[in-house]
């Protein structure tokens, strides 16, 4: 596989909402990102994936937008987006735009536009379907709740919106409206932006005629089979990679619920020309139950285990991984797969998961606050949420499946994604540092103990330690290139395995031990110099809780 600039690279995702705010407002800015650069580029990483800036009414916190070549008034304007650019590639960093392009807001000139007649020149820009018997015209079941369809304008047509409402479909379909976007993608990379992120990219082909899903809990039907690697989604990105992604030095990564490896290769082998990796999900459904996602269950050692060893074997030498544990969309991952029961335990299981993901092959992805060992937040009333898909959902177990007010908040407290938006903890000052203003969502109040003043002259932060993992893949080859075995298999807390080229063996022991334990079973495998622990030094076959170490061996004789 040819060495791509952006397989050494390490990704910081930033929500600019939450991240830092500059004129007190509560709400975080550009220019408030502009004030931090120097903190990311102390971490150590190369590119900032940049949530959606452009225009929007925040039906979505962005994720529907309403001009795509202008900025959020909240955010500030394009000049402070020129002038973010500026700075970010003067600082060394890259940075990779957020692109939603399977829909718009319903607040977009095409929509409102399209909504007006059957004869607009933008009707086919959306996917408009007459009813059936008064009725939508199938059983879709939107993301966020309800039907995947609402009437709009005169016509008493429906428009398809697989998330809410006032999100529309784009028609891909219609070579126009994919002429549309590949030019507004010019826009931003001709002014120099060096990537994209491509949000729910696998939704754009339906197949044709829209067939009802199959009804699986409530009364929806599912719209995946229909919707996700449709019938012509690599026609639409190798036409895109044609139009656009071809001509410039970028760096692409598809968000793609619901795809397999056998598809990852498909979208991310070089031949193909389309994207350059995928973010997946499975290792992100393996603490699901049998309701889904909105549950307090906790996930089970043996289903991440084998989830992400089997994406690094797939994709080895064929694709390529993006490598995360959080995201805006995630609950945060110290409090899902670590332990944040003590300030040891949530610094050392912070540590270890960092480990654990950015010793694997694939771009490692920082979201804001991982860095710091952030935890999830648990609010105490609904209203304190700030998430539609978090309210839709409160509402609907509450009022419709009959769950206990209570009892749905404790799911809360696990799943939703609030949990990744509260406020950037910046400092023990009032609102983290985050703003002098009263803050859009509340700051977890353990602030004063996690935030970066505090760790980032602290050579044993979680901090210090990231900035460690993320120098190591820029001077060991093996990180980048080597083959992925793993070991122990059957352990029942050591997650541990080996990555190998000829003349390096980097070993990688992980423990999910919530207390000091023997482990002589990890004892034949630590050989070679102790390149990284958590605890700064091995001790035999003593494993401290969340013990991770890495282990390097070199030479010919391997
Ligand atoms: O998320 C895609 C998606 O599938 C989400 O529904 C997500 O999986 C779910 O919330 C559980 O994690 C993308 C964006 O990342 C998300 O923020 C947007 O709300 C969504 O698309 C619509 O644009
Ligand atoms: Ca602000």
């Amino acid at each position: 596989m040819e060495q791509k600039w952006w397989k050494r690279s390490v990704v910081y995702q930033i929500y600019p909402r939450s991240f830092m705010d500059s004129n007190g407002d509560g709400v975080g800015d550009l220019n408030g990102i502009i004030s931090r650069l120097t903190y990311i580029q102390k971490l150590g990483a190369d590119i900032i994936w940049l949530c959606p800036v452009y225009r929007s009414p925040n039906d979505d916190n962005g994720y529907d937008i309403s001009d795509y070549r202008d900025i959020m008034a909240e955010f500030g304007a394009m000049a402070d987006f020129d002038r973010l650019l500026e700075k970010a590639h003067s600082l060394g960093l890259k940075i990779m735009m957020d692109l939603v392009v399977n829909h718009s807001s319903d607040e977009h000139a095409w929509f409102v536009e399209s909504q007006r007649s059957r004869a607009n020149p933008y009707r086919d820009f959306y996917i408009w379907r007459d009813g059936k018997k008064d009725g939508p015209p199938n059983n879709w079941g939107a993301s966020f709740g309800g039907s995947a369809w609402a009437q709009a304008g005169p016509t008493g047509q429906y428009y398809l919106h697989l998330f809410s409402p006032k999100q529309p479909d784009l028609n891909w379909e219609n070579p126009s409206l994919r002429q549309a976007v590949y030019s507004l993608m010019h826009f931003w990379l001709d002014k120099g932006v060096d990537g994209f992120r491509m949000d729910v990219i696998n939704y754009i082909s339906k197949v044709p005629g829209l067939p009802d899903g199959k009804v699986r809990d409530g009364s929806y039907g599912d719209f995946g089979p229909y919707c996700l690697n449709g019938p012509r989604i690599h026609e639409f990105l190798k036409e895109m990679h044609r139009e656009v992604l071809g001509h410039y030095p970028i760096v692409t990564v598809g968000e793609m619920p619901g795809v397999s490896t056998d598809q990852a290769r498909l979208y991310t082998a070089p031949e193909e020309k389309e994207l350059d990796m995928v973010f997946q999900f499975e290792h992100m459904a393996v603490d699901n139950d049998e309701n889904g996602r909105w549950t307090t269950n906790r996930f089970r050692l043996d289903d991440l285990r084998r989830v992400l060893s089997h994406w690094q074997t797939a994709l080895h030498g064929t694709g390529w991984n993006s490598l995360y544990w959080n995201n805006h969309d995630q609950p945060r991952v110290v409090s899902r797969f670590g332990d944040d029961s003590t300030p040891e335990k949530r610094a050392a299981s912070a540590k270890m998961l960092g480990t654990l993901l950015h010793m694997m092959e694939g771009t490692p992805y920082v979201y804001q606050g991982e860095e710091l060992g952030m935890t999830n937040i648990a609010f105490d009333r609904i209203e304190d949420y700030r998430d539609i898909e978090t309210l839709n959902v409160y509402d609907e177990y509450t009022r419709q499946r009959g769950v206990a007010p209570q009892d749905m908040l404790r799911r809360l407290h696990c799943r939703s994604r609030d949990n990744a938006r509260t406020p950037m903890q910046w400092d023990d000052t009032k609102n983290a540092g985050f703003t002098t203003g009263t803050p859009w969502i509340g700051v977890n109040p353990n602030y004063r103990q996690i935030n970066a003043a505090s760790q980032i002259d602290d050579e044993n932060s979680v901090f210090s330690y990231y900035r460690r993992l993320i120098r190591l893949r820029k001077e060991i080859d093996v990180i980048t290139e080597g083959d992925y075995t793993l070991l122990l298999p059957d352990h029942p807390w050591l997650f541990a395995y080996q990555r190998t080229i000829p003349d390096q063996r980097l070993t990688v022991l992980c423990g999910f031990n919530g207390e000091e334990a023997d482990c002589a079973d990890a004892l034949p495998f630590c050989k070679g110099r102790l390149l990284l622990s958590n605890y700064g030094e091995a001790n035999g076959t003593i494993w401290r809780p969340y013990e991770a170490r890495v282990y390097l061996e070199e030479g010919d004789a391997l």
